[in-house]
């Protein structure tokens, strides 16, 4: 069924009661020469997490996957995955999660002690030339109506933080609100200060484990194309593109 925005890109879904990956079939439907889609998908047998990680993804979930050809260049494209963050931690407010974003790509809810649990992590994968994307996956994974004890210990959902949701709704909400920060005549600024408006990385003690090696200080700001600025000890600043990050206590 296709969902209108009545804007410049309605999406055509696709749904899966069970698949191996919605992001395996959206490369799929990329090579195909699709252009704009969306794979749902209820279950995934071989979910996939980012640097050849496997995903947790039983029933119940809002396992999903935006196929998209923006004529932007493959630098931007970190850009998409923290609009898709935005758009998951806002629909999550709407439904009474209080969700924030961890650099770059995981959304987070913390309880009263201050322990964060993962409610959703989202794979970018791309392919393109120098100059243009020729198709971009933005698939995040959202952990909604699956009991907390099915997924990782470190994990949560929304059943767990609030009931469970119109996994529909929800999705039209995600959907929209991705679609408002990345229509084609949105400004950049918009996604990083909506980034930064549920962030919870900024102005945390953060290790960032990069591929050129550890990097400790405070998170001080995102910076296009969605690179994180950490302060180190030694007052240096340091801008890290890609890696994973930890929280780290005061
Ligand atoms: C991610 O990787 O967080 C990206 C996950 C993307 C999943 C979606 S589902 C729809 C689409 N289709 C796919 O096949 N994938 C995407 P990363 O940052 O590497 O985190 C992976 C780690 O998160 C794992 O090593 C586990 O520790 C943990 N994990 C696995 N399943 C989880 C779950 N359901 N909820 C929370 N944490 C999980």
């Amino acid at each position: 069924a296709a969902i209108e925005f009545g804007l410049d890109a309605p999406y055509d879904v696709e749904y899966h009661e069970r698949i191996p990956s919605t992001n395996d079939r959206a490369r799929e439907l990329a090579a195909d020469g699709t252009e704009n889609d969306v794979v749902v998908a209820d279950e995934q047998t071989g979910g996939r997490g980012r640097l050849a990680r496997e995903w947790t993804a039983p029933s119940g979930g809002i396992w999903v996957s935006l196929l998209l050809r923006p004529s932007r260049p493959p630098a931007d494209v970190p850009l998409y995955t923290l609009a898709a963050a935005v758009a998951v931690a806002r629909a999550s407010r709407d439904v009474g999660v209080d969700a924030r974003i961890k650099w770059p790509n995981d959304v987070l809810v913390a309880d009263e002690a201050g322990e964060e649990r993962k409610l959703c992590g989202i794979l970018t994968e791309m392919e393109g030339e120098a100059d243009r994307v020729s198709w971009l996956v933005v698939g995040p994974g959202i952990n909604a109506n699956i009991d907390a004890d099915a997924l990782p210990p470190d994990a949560t959902s929304l059943r767990a933080e609030v009931g469970d949701v119109d996994r529909r709704a929800f999705l039209q909400g995600v959907l929209e609100a991705f679609h408002r920060l990345t229509r084609r005549d949105a400004e950049v600024g918009e996604i990083l200060d909506a980034w930064r408006e549920h962030a919870a990385t900024l102005g945390r003690r953060v290790r960032v484990d990069t591929p050129g090696g550890v990097v400790e200080g405070e998170a001080v700001d995102v910076r296009f194309p969605g690179s994180l600025v950490v302060r180190t000890d030694g007052d240096d600043e340091r801008v890290v593109h890609a890696g994973d990050c930890e929280h780290l206590r005061p």
